[in-house]
């Protein structure tokens, strides 16, 4: 695999105050010929997604953007979202070097949702167009009731909480470093900067019934479990982590 390296995300832009989704409005930027890196953010979103047609709660104050990228590579991208999720960690690490990963795309602060990643492409002729949409909530200091959720400025308590234009180009260039990997040699290239910092490997997390031990990723990015019968693969779907529960 290659990739369209050296150039940088972000150089075309489009900010809105207020949209329906970022990932909607960076996939039809993505077929009206977008090119790789083009960035769409928005202060609020008034229909954020997550997976699995979940809400993204996108009040102001929150970081909400999605990137094209156009990698030039026929092989698959299953584990994009993991990389993401890693670049977005390593951008925040500056001011959170504690935030963790919680696979498949969560990223943790003390045990909260600081963040979450939605991957999205669209394929042809051997190519694809893929979005990369992530929320950071960073200056809300109150999150919508129900929601296991931390910010930048709840973590931060000492005042020093960052603008949310340095998180976001903190975020471009994690994402420029681990995707640069990621996109060359597949998962199996950032997979030990990712385990270095997974919220569940080696804890117990609950998958549908079961409760297994979280003990490593394969190549491909998929979760590996164990139970008393062996390992299996988890290669989509969610994960609890089972101290979670207590
Ligand atoms: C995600 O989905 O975590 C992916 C979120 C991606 C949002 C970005 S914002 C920019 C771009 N444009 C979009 O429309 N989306 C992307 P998922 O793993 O399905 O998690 C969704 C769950 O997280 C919800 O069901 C809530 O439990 C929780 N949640 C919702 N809003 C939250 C928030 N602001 N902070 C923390 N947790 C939240």
């Amino acid at each position: 695999m290659s990739l369209i390296i050296g150039c940088p995300l972000g150089q075309v832009r489009e900010h809105h105050a207020e949209i329906g989704s970022t990932n909607d409005r960076a996939l039809a930027w993505a077929r009206e010929g977008a090119p790789h890196g083009a960035l769409v953010t928005a202060d609020a979103q008034t229909a954020g997604r997550g997976r699995l047609g979940r809400v993204w709660a996108s009040p102001p104050g929150g970081l909400y953007a999605s990137v094209v990228l156009r990698p030039d590579a026929r092989a698959g991208f299953g584990a994009i979202g993991l990389a993401v999720g890693l670049g977005l960690r390593e951008g925040l690490a500056r001011w959170l070097p504690q935030t963790s990963l919680k696979w498949p795309n969560d990223l943790l602060c003390g045990g909260r949702k600081l963040g979450g990643v939605l991957c999205e492409a669209r394929w042809y002729a051997g190519a694809a167009d893929i979005v990369a949409g992530f929320g950071i909530n960073v200056e809300q200091r109150e999150l919508p009731p129900g929601l296991t959720a931390t910010s930048v400025a709840i973590e931060l308590s000492d005042g020093t909480c960052p603008s949310r234009q340095e998180v976001l180009e903190a975020a471009l260039q994690g994402l420029e470093g681990v995707l640069a990997g990621f996109f060359n040699g597949g998962f199996a290239a950032i997979r030990g900067r990712y385990q270095a910092h997974s919220a569940v490997l080696g804890q117990r997390v609950r998958v549908g019934e079961d409760t297994l031990e979280a003990v490593g990723f394969d190549d491909d990015g998929a979760l590996r479990v164990r139970s008393g019968a062996g390992t299996r693969r988890v290669e989509a779907g969610d994960v609890w982590l089972v101290d979670d529960f207590n």
